[in-house]
Protein backbone atom coordinates (compact mmCIF):
# COMPACT_ATOMS: atom_id res chain seq x y z
CA UNK A 1 0.00 0.00 0.00
CA UNK A 2 1.68 3.62 -0.62
CA UNK A 3 3.13 5.16 2.58
CA UNK A 4 1.09 7.69 4.27
CA UNK A 5 1.43 10.98 3.83
CA UNK A 6 4.51 12.82 4.91
CA UNK A 7 5.68 16.20 6.31
CA UNK A 8 7.56 17.04 3.40
CA UNK A 9 5.08 15.84 0.76
CA UNK A 10 2.34 17.76 2.65
CA UNK A 11 4.25 21.27 2.47
CA UNK A 12 4.65 20.79 -1.08
CA UNK A 13 0.75 20.39 -1.83
CA UNK A 14 0.29 23.45 0.67
CA UNK A 15 3.15 24.82 -1.15
CA UNK A 16 0.89 24.45 -4.52
CA UNK A 17 -2.49 25.65 -3.01
CA UNK A 18 -1.28 28.01 -0.89
CA UNK A 19 0.69 29.86 -4.53
CA UNK A 20 -3.10 29.66 -5.49
CA UNK A 21 -4.62 31.05 -2.33
CA UNK A 22 -2.24 34.07 -2.61
CA UNK A 23 -3.06 34.67 -5.95
CA UNK A 24 -6.71 34.56 -5.09
CA UNK A 25 -6.38 35.97 -1.40
CA UNK A 26 -8.47 33.21 0.18
CA UNK A 27 -6.13 31.28 2.79
CA UNK A 28 -8.84 28.61 2.66
CA UNK A 29 -7.74 27.94 -0.38
CA UNK A 30 -4.59 25.70 1.20
CA UNK A 31 -7.10 23.27 2.73
CA UNK A 32 -9.77 22.90 0.16
CA UNK A 33 -7.71 22.04 -2.82
CA UNK A 34 -5.72 19.09 -0.36
CA UNK A 35 -8.19 16.08 -1.78
CA UNK A 36 -7.42 13.14 0.42
CA UNK A 37 -10.41 10.91 2.03
CA UNK A 38 -8.82 10.02 5.24
CA UNK A 39 -7.98 11.72 8.37
CA UNK A 40 -4.44 13.15 8.39
CA UNK A 41 -4.09 15.45 11.70
CA UNK A 42 -4.06 18.36 11.79
CA UNK A 43 -1.66 20.26 8.94
CA UNK A 44 -4.55 19.84 6.71
CA UNK A 45 -7.20 17.50 7.65
CA UNK A 46 -7.11 14.88 5.19
CA UNK A 47 -4.26 12.61 3.94
CA UNK A 48 -3.35 11.95 0.60
CA UNK A 49 -1.50 9.37 -1.25
CA UNK A 50 1.98 11.07 -2.34
CA UNK A 51 1.85 9.47 -5.52
CA UNK A 52 -1.44 9.84 -6.10
CA UNK A 53 -3.92 12.02 -5.01
CA UNK A 54 -2.27 15.47 -4.85
CA UNK A 55 -3.41 18.21 -7.48
CA UNK A 56 -0.81 19.33 -9.71
CA UNK A 57 0.20 22.99 -11.45
CA UNK A 58 1.70 21.62 -14.61
CA UNK A 59 4.23 24.88 -14.38
CA UNK A 60 5.42 23.44 -11.40
CA UNK A 61 5.60 19.92 -12.24
CA UNK A 62 8.16 17.83 -13.83
CA UNK A 63 7.04 16.82 -17.01
CA UNK A 64 9.69 16.57 -19.58
CA UNK A 65 7.59 15.93 -23.21
CA UNK A 66 9.85 15.28 -25.85
CA UNK A 67 8.81 16.84 -29.11
CA UNK A 68 11.07 14.67 -31.43
CA UNK A 69 9.94 10.59 -31.98
CA UNK A 70 13.02 9.29 -30.44
CA UNK A 71 14.62 6.91 -33.00
CA UNK A 72 15.76 4.16 -31.42
CA UNK A 73 11.90 3.28 -30.06
CA UNK A 74 10.77 0.38 -32.02
CA UNK A 75 7.23 0.17 -30.57
CA UNK A 76 4.25 2.77 -29.93
CA UNK A 77 4.24 2.28 -26.03
CA UNK A 78 7.89 2.90 -26.10
CA UNK A 79 8.25 5.54 -27.82
CA UNK A 80 5.30 7.48 -26.36
CA UNK A 81 6.07 6.66 -22.60
CA UNK A 82 9.75 8.27 -23.80
CA UNK A 83 7.96 11.52 -25.46
CA UNK A 84 5.06 11.73 -22.56
CA UNK A 85 8.62 11.88 -20.28
CA UNK A 86 7.15 9.00 -18.13
CA UNK A 87 10.54 7.27 -18.34
CA UNK A 88 14.23 7.63 -19.18
CA UNK A 89 16.40 4.69 -19.82
CA UNK A 90 18.92 4.69 -17.31
CA UNK A 91 21.05 1.75 -19.24
CA UNK A 92 19.98 -1.38 -21.78
CA UNK A 93 16.63 -2.56 -20.07
CA UNK A 94 16.58 -0.52 -16.93
CA UNK A 95 14.68 2.73 -16.65
CA UNK A 96 14.12 5.62 -14.53
CA UNK A 97 10.47 6.49 -13.48
CA UNK A 98 9.80 10.08 -14.04
CA UNK A 99 7.11 11.35 -12.36
CA UNK A 100 4.05 11.39 -14.55
CA UNK A 101 5.39 7.20 -14.67
CA UNK A 102 5.56 6.75 -11.31
CA UNK A 103 2.16 7.65 -11.10
CA UNK A 104 0.63 5.17 -13.60
CA UNK A 105 3.12 2.48 -11.92
CA UNK A 106 1.71 3.39 -8.39
CA UNK A 107 -2.06 3.34 -9.50
CA UNK A 108 -1.32 0.28 -11.50
CA UNK A 109 0.33 -1.55 -8.18
CA UNK A 110 -2.59 -0.02 -5.93
CA UNK A 111 -5.05 -1.59 -7.85
CA UNK A 112 -3.01 -5.41 -7.78
CA UNK A 113 -2.93 -5.24 -3.91
CA UNK A 114 -6.74 -4.18 -3.79
CA UNK A 115 -7.55 -7.26 -5.65
CA UNK A 116 -4.84 -9.34 -3.75
CA UNK A 117 -6.14 -8.23 -0.42
CA UNK A 118 -9.44 -8.68 -2.00
CA UNK A 119 -8.86 -12.29 -2.20
CA UNK A 120 -7.22 -12.57 0.92
CA UNK A 121 -3.72 -12.64 0.06
CA UNK A 122 -1.25 -11.35 2.21
CA UNK A 123 1.33 -8.34 1.21
CA UNK A 124 4.80 -8.59 2.56
CA UNK A 125 8.16 -7.09 1.16
CA UNK A 126 11.28 -9.44 0.27
CA UNK A 127 14.34 -7.75 -0.85
CA UNK A 128 15.87 -7.51 -4.40
CA UNK A 129 18.98 -8.93 -3.16
CA UNK A 130 19.16 -12.79 -2.25
CA UNK A 131 21.66 -15.37 -0.88
CA UNK A 132 22.85 -17.59 -3.21
CA UNK A 133 22.90 -20.49 -0.79
CA UNK A 134 18.89 -20.78 -1.23
CA UNK A 135 19.17 -21.38 -4.91
CA UNK A 136 22.18 -24.13 -4.58
CA UNK A 137 19.50 -25.77 -2.64
CA UNK A 138 16.71 -25.97 -4.65
CA UNK A 139 19.30 -27.05 -7.53
CA UNK A 140 18.14 -23.51 -9.61
CA UNK A 141 21.52 -21.58 -8.93
CA UNK A 142 23.21 -23.51 -12.07
CA UNK A 143 20.25 -24.05 -13.86
CA UNK A 144 19.20 -20.35 -14.22
CA UNK A 145 21.73 -19.65 -16.73
CA UNK A 146 23.61 -16.63 -17.30
CA UNK A 147 19.87 -15.20 -17.20
CA UNK A 148 20.54 -14.40 -13.80
CA UNK A 149 23.27 -11.35 -12.42
CA UNK A 150 25.35 -12.91 -9.66
CA UNK A 151 27.47 -10.54 -7.40
CA UNK A 152 29.94 -11.76 -4.84
CA UNK A 153 29.84 -9.62 -1.18
CA UNK A 154 33.01 -7.86 -0.03
CA UNK A 155 33.01 -11.76 2.18
CA UNK A 156 33.18 -13.42 -0.56
CA UNK A 157 29.27 -14.54 -0.77
CA UNK A 158 28.07 -15.04 -3.58
CA UNK A 159 24.50 -13.51 -3.87
CA UNK A 160 22.23 -12.67 -6.83
CA UNK A 161 19.50 -9.96 -7.95
CA UNK A 162 16.60 -12.13 -7.58
CA UNK A 163 14.42 -13.40 -11.09
CA UNK A 164 11.74 -14.64 -8.73
CA UNK A 165 11.54 -15.52 -5.27
CA UNK A 166 10.03 -18.66 -5.04
CA UNK A 167 13.28 -20.24 -2.68
CA UNK A 168 13.42 -17.19 -0.62
CA UNK A 169 9.87 -17.54 0.50
CA UNK A 170 9.94 -21.11 0.99
CA UNK A 171 12.86 -20.53 3.52
CA UNK A 172 10.82 -18.24 5.30
CA UNK A 173 7.63 -20.60 5.50
CA UNK A 174 9.81 -23.38 6.58
CA UNK A 175 11.64 -21.13 9.43
CA UNK A 176 7.65 -20.27 10.68
CA UNK A 177 5.39 -22.39 9.70
CA UNK A 178 5.29 -25.88 11.21
CA UNK A 179 1.69 -27.41 11.60
CA UNK A 180 -1.04 -27.36 9.00
CA UNK A 181 -3.73 -25.52 10.76
CA UNK A 182 -2.01 -22.24 9.63
CA UNK A 183 -2.84 -23.63 5.91
CA UNK A 184 -3.89 -22.41 3.71
CA UNK A 185 -1.70 -19.50 3.21
CA UNK A 186 -0.81 -16.91 -0.17
CA UNK A 187 1.68 -14.46 0.49
CA UNK A 188 2.96 -12.19 -2.20
CA UNK A 189 5.20 -8.90 -2.79
CA UNK A 190 5.61 -5.95 -5.58
CA UNK A 191 9.02 -5.85 -5.63
CA UNK A 192 12.18 -5.24 -8.54
CA UNK A 193 13.28 -8.22 -10.44
CA UNK A 194 16.12 -8.35 -12.55
CA UNK A 195 16.80 -11.10 -15.50
CA UNK A 196 19.56 -10.36 -17.55
CA UNK A 197 17.77 -10.85 -21.02
CA UNK A 198 19.94 -11.40 -24.40
CA UNK A 199 17.61 -8.67 -25.87
CA UNK A 200 16.34 -6.05 -23.42
CA UNK A 201 14.24 -4.21 -26.24
CA UNK A 202 10.81 -2.39 -26.31
CA UNK A 203 11.13 -0.01 -22.98
CA UNK A 204 9.72 -1.66 -20.33
CA UNK A 205 8.02 -4.07 -22.07
CA UNK A 206 11.21 -6.34 -21.77
CA UNK A 207 13.28 -4.60 -19.22
CA UNK A 208 16.56 -6.50 -17.43
CA UNK A 209 14.92 -4.51 -14.53
CA UNK A 210 11.10 -4.88 -13.97
CA UNK A 211 8.64 -4.22 -11.35
CA UNK A 212 6.46 -7.73 -10.87
CA UNK A 213 3.97 -8.75 -8.55
CA UNK A 214 4.88 -12.12 -7.19
CA UNK A 215 2.37 -14.34 -4.68
CA UNK A 216 3.33 -17.83 -3.49
CA UNK A 217 0.36 -20.06 -1.94
CA UNK A 218 0.99 -23.11 0.68
CA UNK A 219 -1.09 -25.56 0.96
CA UNK A 220 -1.66 -29.00 2.44
CA UNK A 221 -3.51 -30.56 -0.61
CA UNK A 222 -3.55 -30.94 -4.14
CA UNK A 223 -6.68 -29.09 -4.12
CA UNK A 224 -6.34 -26.61 -1.86
CA UNK A 225 -3.52 -25.13 -4.08
CA UNK A 226 -5.69 -26.15 -7.31
CA UNK A 227 -8.08 -24.01 -5.56
CA UNK A 228 -5.39 -21.16 -4.99
CA UNK A 229 -4.41 -21.39 -8.33
CA UNK A 230 -7.78 -20.68 -9.56
CA UNK A 231 -8.15 -18.36 -7.22
CA UNK A 232 -5.11 -16.56 -8.13
CA UNK A 233 -6.30 -16.61 -12.14
CA UNK A 234 -10.17 -14.78 -10.96
CA UNK A 235 -8.14 -12.19 -9.26
CA UNK A 236 -6.11 -11.82 -11.98
CA UNK A 237 -9.04 -11.78 -14.80
CA UNK A 238 -10.60 -8.81 -12.10
CA UNK A 239 -7.14 -7.33 -11.97
CA UNK A 240 -6.92 -6.63 -15.95
CA UNK A 241 -10.28 -5.73 -16.09
CA UNK A 242 -10.20 -2.93 -13.83
CA UNK A 243 -7.26 -1.59 -16.11
CA UNK A 244 -9.74 -1.43 -18.82
CA UNK A 245 -7.70 -4.49 -20.40
CA UNK A 246 -8.58 -7.94 -21.81
CA UNK A 247 -6.25 -9.80 -20.91
CA UNK A 248 -7.01 -13.94 -22.10
CA UNK A 249 -5.48 -16.79 -19.98
CA UNK A 250 -4.48 -19.11 -22.33
CA UNK A 251 -2.33 -22.85 -21.84
CA UNK A 252 1.42 -22.56 -21.28
CA UNK A 253 4.65 -23.97 -20.46
CA UNK A 254 6.36 -24.00 -17.04
CA UNK A 255 10.25 -22.62 -18.14
CA UNK A 256 12.45 -22.68 -15.09
CA UNK A 257 9.80 -22.34 -12.74
CA UNK A 258 8.28 -25.89 -13.03
CA UNK A 259 4.91 -27.38 -12.19
CA UNK A 260 2.42 -28.63 -15.54
CA UNK A 261 -0.58 -25.71 -14.43
CA UNK A 262 0.30 -22.75 -15.77
CA UNK A 263 -1.33 -20.41 -17.70
CA UNK A 264 -0.12 -17.29 -19.27
CA UNK A 265 -2.53 -14.14 -19.59
CA UNK A 266 -2.59 -12.45 -23.03
CA UNK A 267 -2.71 -9.51 -24.38
CA UNK A 268 -3.61 -9.22 -27.89
CA UNK A 269 -1.52 -6.11 -29.72
CA UNK A 270 0.87 -7.04 -32.90
CA UNK A 271 3.14 -5.63 -31.20
CA UNK A 272 3.37 -8.48 -28.67
CA UNK A 273 6.04 -10.93 -28.52
CA UNK A 274 4.16 -14.22 -28.11
CA UNK A 275 2.62 -16.07 -30.62
CA UNK A 276 -0.65 -17.33 -29.67
CA UNK A 277 -3.60 -19.43 -31.39
CA UNK A 278 -7.32 -18.69 -30.15
CA UNK A 279 -11.17 -19.66 -30.26
CA UNK A 280 -12.42 -15.90 -31.35
CA UNK A 281 -15.28 -16.89 -29.00
CA UNK A 282 -12.78 -16.29 -26.27
CA UNK A 283 -12.82 -12.62 -26.68
CA UNK A 284 -16.71 -12.13 -25.89
CA UNK A 285 -16.33 -13.76 -22.02
CA UNK A 286 -15.95 -10.85 -19.20
CA UNK A 287 -15.79 -10.99 -15.72
CA UNK A 288 -17.50 -7.94 -15.04
CA UNK A 289 -19.41 -7.21 -11.52
CA UNK A 290 -20.14 -10.61 -10.43
CA UNK A 291 -19.72 -11.17 -6.90
CA UNK A 292 -17.13 -13.52 -6.29
CA UNK A 293 -16.38 -15.33 -2.80
CA UNK A 294 -12.99 -16.27 -3.49
CA UNK A 295 -13.27 -19.21 -0.26
CA UNK A 296 -15.87 -20.75 -2.45
CA UNK A 297 -13.83 -23.65 -4.10
CA UNK A 298 -16.56 -24.17 -6.85
CA UNK A 299 -17.46 -21.06 -7.65
CA UNK A 300 -13.73 -19.73 -8.44
CA UNK A 301 -13.69 -23.28 -10.58
CA UNK A 302 -16.31 -22.39 -12.35
CA UNK A 303 -14.78 -19.06 -13.61
CA UNK A 304 -11.74 -21.01 -14.20
CA UNK A 305 -13.36 -23.41 -16.96
CA UNK A 306 -15.84 -20.65 -18.36
CA UNK A 307 -12.32 -18.82 -19.43
CA UNK A 308 -10.43 -21.50 -20.00
CA UNK A 309 -12.17 -24.74 -21.39
CA UNK A 310 -11.65 -22.89 -25.39
CA UNK A 311 -8.91 -23.11 -27.03
CA UNK A 312 -6.60 -20.59 -26.57
CA UNK A 313 -2.96 -21.22 -26.29
CA UNK A 314 1.27 -20.15 -26.58
CA UNK A 315 2.88 -21.51 -29.93
CA UNK A 316 4.68 -23.72 -26.45
CA UNK A 317 1.80 -25.86 -26.07
CA UNK A 318 -0.06 -24.87 -29.65
CA UNK A 319 -1.24 -28.08 -30.70
CA UNK A 320 -2.51 -28.49 -34.70
CA UNK A 321 -4.55 -31.63 -34.34
CA UNK A 322 -7.25 -30.29 -31.33
CA UNK A 323 -6.83 -26.75 -32.91
CA UNK A 324 -8.49 -27.83 -36.09
CA UNK A 325 -11.63 -29.27 -33.51
CA UNK A 326 -12.31 -25.40 -33.32
CA UNK A 327 -14.64 -24.33 -35.75
CA UNK A 328 -12.63 -22.69 -38.86
CA UNK A 329 -14.10 -19.25 -38.91
CA UNK A 330 -13.64 -18.65 -35.05
CA UNK A 331 -10.11 -20.39 -35.50
CA UNK A 332 -7.43 -17.03 -34.58
CA UNK A 333 -3.86 -16.75 -34.81
CA UNK A 334 -2.34 -13.71 -33.48
CA UNK A 335 0.29 -11.61 -31.42
CA UNK A 336 0.25 -11.06 -27.49
CA UNK A 337 1.80 -9.34 -24.83
CA UNK A 338 1.98 -11.39 -21.49
CA UNK A 339 1.09 -8.98 -18.75
CA UNK A 340 1.21 -12.53 -15.85
CA UNK A 341 1.71 -16.10 -15.73
CA UNK A 342 0.21 -18.51 -12.37
CA UNK A 343 1.41 -21.76 -12.03
CA UNK A 344 0.83 -24.70 -9.34
CA UNK A 345 4.29 -26.78 -8.88
CA UNK A 346 2.87 -29.43 -6.37
CA UNK A 347 5.90 -29.83 -3.92
CA UNK A 348 8.56 -29.29 -6.12
CA UNK A 349 10.29 -26.35 -3.96
CA UNK A 350 8.58 -28.16 -0.37
CA UNK A 351 10.55 -31.34 -1.21
CA UNK A 352 14.17 -29.47 -2.26
CA UNK A 353 13.92 -27.23 0.56
CA UNK A 354 12.17 -29.02 3.64
CA UNK A 355 9.07 -27.06 3.60
CA UNK A 356 6.97 -29.53 5.69
CA UNK A 357 4.06 -29.16 8.01
CA UNK A 358 2.85 -31.70 10.27
CA UNK A 359 -0.52 -32.93 9.20
CA UNK A 360 -3.43 -34.13 10.90
CA UNK A 361 -2.15 -37.46 10.92
CA UNK A 362 1.07 -35.68 13.07
CA UNK A 363 3.05 -36.75 10.36
CA UNK A 364 5.47 -34.48 8.04
CA UNK A 365 3.75 -33.52 5.30
CA UNK A 366 5.66 -31.17 2.44
CA UNK A 367 3.11 -28.39 1.54
CA UNK A 368 1.96 -27.87 -2.21
CA UNK A 369 2.79 -25.14 -3.50
CA UNK A 370 2.03 -22.47 -6.46
CA UNK A 371 3.53 -19.17 -7.38
CA UNK A 372 1.73 -16.27 -9.54
CA UNK A 373 2.90 -13.21 -11.00
CA UNK A 374 1.89 -10.25 -12.69
CA UNK A 375 4.16 -7.59 -14.59
CA UNK A 376 3.52 -4.51 -13.41
CA UNK A 377 5.79 -2.50 -15.07
CA UNK A 378 5.61 -4.17 -18.72
CA UNK A 379 1.44 -3.33 -17.98
CA UNK A 380 1.81 0.21 -18.60
CA UNK A 381 3.59 -0.76 -22.25
CA UNK A 382 0.80 -3.17 -22.70
CA UNK A 383 -2.08 -0.63 -21.63
CA UNK A 384 -0.43 2.26 -23.97
CA UNK A 385 -0.55 -0.88 -27.15
CA UNK A 386 -3.67 -1.25 -26.48
CA UNK A 387 -5.21 2.64 -25.92
CA UNK A 388 -3.58 4.90 -27.82
CA UNK A 389 -3.80 6.91 -31.01
CA UNK A 390 -1.71 9.22 -33.41
CA UNK A 391 -1.83 11.83 -31.04
CA UNK A 392 -0.58 9.67 -28.28
CA UNK A 393 -1.92 8.22 -24.94
CA UNK A 394 -5.27 7.50 -23.99
CA UNK A 395 -5.56 6.07 -20.59
CA UNK A 396 -8.68 3.89 -19.27
CA UNK A 397 -10.15 5.78 -16.18
CA UNK A 398 -8.83 3.12 -14.04
CA UNK A 399 -5.06 3.74 -14.59
CA UNK A 400 -4.92 7.47 -15.59
CA UNK A 401 -2.30 10.11 -13.68
CA UNK A 402 -4.89 12.71 -13.06
CA UNK A 403 -8.30 12.22 -13.39
CA UNK A 404 -8.62 15.57 -15.34
CA UNK A 405 -6.39 18.07 -17.49
CA UNK A 406 -7.33 21.32 -17.05
CA UNK A 407 -6.90 24.20 -19.92
CA UNK A 408 -6.98 28.04 -19.48
CA UNK A 409 -7.13 29.23 -22.43
CA UNK A 410 -6.42 32.49 -21.73
CA UNK A 411 -3.37 32.71 -19.13
CA UNK A 412 -3.26 35.62 -17.28
CA UNK A 413 -6.76 37.14 -17.71
CA UNK A 414 -8.36 37.15 -14.25
CA UNK A 415 -11.45 35.90 -15.60
CA UNK A 416 -10.13 32.61 -16.85
CA UNK A 417 -7.49 32.49 -14.39
CA UNK A 418 -10.04 32.55 -11.62
CA UNK A 419 -12.37 29.85 -12.99
CA UNK A 420 -9.91 27.67 -13.29
CA UNK A 421 -8.69 27.95 -9.66
CA UNK A 422 -12.17 27.41 -8.62
CA UNK A 423 -12.65 24.09 -10.74
CA UNK A 424 -8.98 23.05 -9.55
CA UNK A 425 -10.11 23.27 -5.87
CA UNK A 426 -13.37 21.90 -6.68
CA UNK A 427 -12.09 19.16 -7.92
CA UNK A 428 -9.44 18.53 -5.36
CA UNK A 429 -12.27 18.93 -2.80
CA UNK A 430 -14.30 15.59 -4.03
CA UNK A 431 -11.27 13.58 -4.36
CA UNK A 432 -10.48 13.93 -7.64
CA UNK A 433 -7.08 14.81 -9.25
CA UNK A 434 -6.38 17.75 -11.92
CA UNK A 435 -3.67 18.53 -13.29
CA UNK A 436 -3.97 22.20 -14.47
CA UNK A 437 -2.06 23.74 -17.18
CA UNK A 438 -1.48 26.82 -16.12
CA UNK A 439 1.52 27.52 -18.72
CA UNK A 440 1.68 30.51 -20.72
CA UNK A 441 2.00 28.98 -23.76
CA UNK A 442 -0.86 28.82 -26.65
CA UNK A 443 -4.01 26.96 -26.69
CA UNK A 444 -2.84 24.59 -29.91
CA UNK A 445 0.74 23.70 -27.37
CA UNK A 446 -1.70 23.25 -24.35
CA UNK A 447 -4.11 20.82 -26.11
CA UNK A 448 -1.16 18.75 -27.83
CA UNK A 449 0.46 18.58 -24.38
CA UNK A 450 -2.85 17.12 -23.21
CA UNK A 451 -3.28 14.97 -25.55
CA UNK A 452 -0.06 13.65 -25.81
CA UNK A 453 -0.13 12.33 -21.97
CA UNK A 454 -3.74 10.67 -22.28
CA UNK A 455 -5.63 12.00 -19.38
CA UNK A 456 -9.38 10.49 -20.18
CA UNK A 457 -10.69 14.10 -19.59
CA UNK A 458 -10.06 17.66 -20.02
CA UNK A 459 -11.92 20.33 -19.07
CA UNK A 460 -11.09 23.87 -21.23
CA UNK A 461 -11.80 26.95 -20.31
CA UNK A 462 -12.11 29.74 -22.49
CA UNK A 463 -12.93 33.73 -22.31
CA UNK A 464 -15.87 33.79 -24.85
CA UNK A 465 -17.62 30.10 -22.99
CA UNK A 466 -17.18 31.75 -19.88
CA UNK A 467 -19.12 35.12 -20.58
CA UNK A 468 -22.05 32.50 -21.08
CA UNK A 469 -21.20 30.54 -17.57
CA UNK A 470 -19.87 27.96 -19.80
CA UNK A 471 -16.32 25.37 -19.89
CA UNK A 472 -16.11 22.59 -22.56
CA UNK A 473 -15.63 18.72 -21.05
CA UNK A 474 -13.97 16.95 -23.74
CA UNK A 475 -13.35 13.13 -23.76
CA UNK A 476 -10.03 12.06 -24.70
CA UNK A 477 -11.00 8.53 -26.61
CA UNK A 478 -13.87 10.14 -28.14
CA UNK A 479 -12.98 13.58 -28.83
CA UNK A 480 -16.49 15.02 -28.42
CA UNK A 481 -17.07 17.98 -26.16
CA UNK A 482 -20.06 19.31 -24.56
CA UNK A 483 -20.47 23.04 -23.04
CA UNK A 484 -21.46 22.45 -19.16
CA UNK A 485 -21.65 24.88 -16.44
CA UNK A 486 -18.33 24.28 -14.14
CA UNK A 487 -20.26 22.11 -11.54
CA UNK A 488 -21.95 20.36 -14.02
CA UNK A 489 -18.55 18.95 -15.75
CA UNK A 490 -17.41 18.36 -12.12
CA UNK A 491 -20.63 16.20 -11.29
CA UNK A 492 -19.88 14.31 -14.72
CA UNK A 493 -16.34 13.51 -13.22
CA UNK A 494 -17.76 12.79 -10.11
CA UNK A 495 -20.25 10.01 -11.37
CA UNK A 496 -17.52 8.76 -14.23
CA UNK A 497 -15.04 7.85 -11.55
CA UNK A 498 -17.72 6.64 -9.00
CA UNK A 499 -16.78 3.10 -10.15
CA UNK A 500 -13.22 4.24 -10.75
CA UNK A 501 -12.22 4.03 -6.59
N1 LIG B 1 7.78 -16.86 -10.16
C1 LIG B 1 6.85 -16.78 -11.24
C2 LIG B 1 5.53 -16.25 -10.83
S1 LIG B 1 5.60 -15.28 -9.44
C3 LIG B 1 7.43 -15.95 -12.37
O1 LIG B 1 8.52 -15.44 -12.26
N2 LIG B 1 6.69 -15.85 -13.44
S2 LIG B 1 7.10 -15.16 -14.82
O2 LIG B 1 8.42 -15.50 -15.18
O3 LIG B 1 6.09 -15.54 -15.77
O4 LIG B 1 7.03 -13.62 -14.62
C4 LIG B 1 5.81 -13.01 -14.24
C5 LIG B 1 5.48 -11.85 -15.15
O5 LIG B 1 6.52 -10.88 -15.09
C6 LIG B 1 5.38 -12.20 -16.62
O6 LIG B 1 4.11 -12.72 -16.94
C7 LIG B 1 5.64 -10.87 -17.28
O7 LIG B 1 4.42 -10.12 -17.36
C8 LIG B 1 6.58 -10.18 -16.33
N3 LIG B 1 7.96 -10.21 -16.87
C9 LIG B 1 8.76 -11.31 -17.01
N4 LIG B 1 9.94 -10.96 -17.57
C10 LIG B 1 9.87 -9.62 -17.78
C11 LIG B 1 10.78 -8.65 -18.34
N5 LIG B 1 12.00 -9.00 -18.77
N6 LIG B 1 10.39 -7.36 -18.40
C12 LIG B 1 9.16 -6.98 -17.96
N7 LIG B 1 8.27 -7.85 -17.43
C13 LIG B 1 8.62 -9.15 -17.34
Amino acid sequence: MPPPITGPEILKIRHLDLRLAEKQGGAEAGIAACPGTQPCGKQCGTSVAPTERPQMLLSRYFLPVLKETPADAEIVSHRLMLRAGMIKQASAGIYSWLPLGYRVLRRIEQIVHEEQQRAGHIPMLMPTLQSAELWKESGRYDAYGPEMLRVRDRHDRDMLYGPTNEELITDIFRSNVASYRALPLTLYHIQWKFRDEVRPRFGVMRGREFLMKDGYNFDLTKDAALHAYNRHLVTYLRTYERMGLQAIPMRADSGPIGGDNTHEFLVLADTGESEVFYDSAVTDIRLGERDIDYDDMNQCRSVMEEFTSLYARTDETHDEAVFAQVPEERRRSARGIEVGQIFYFGTKYSDAMGATVQGPDGKPTPVHMGSHGIGVSRLLGAIIEASHDDKGIIWPEGVTPFHVGIVNLKQGDASTDSACEGIYRQLGAEGLTALYDDRNERAGAKFATMDLIGLPWRITVGPRGLANGRVELTSRRGGESEELAPEEAIARLRDIYAVHR
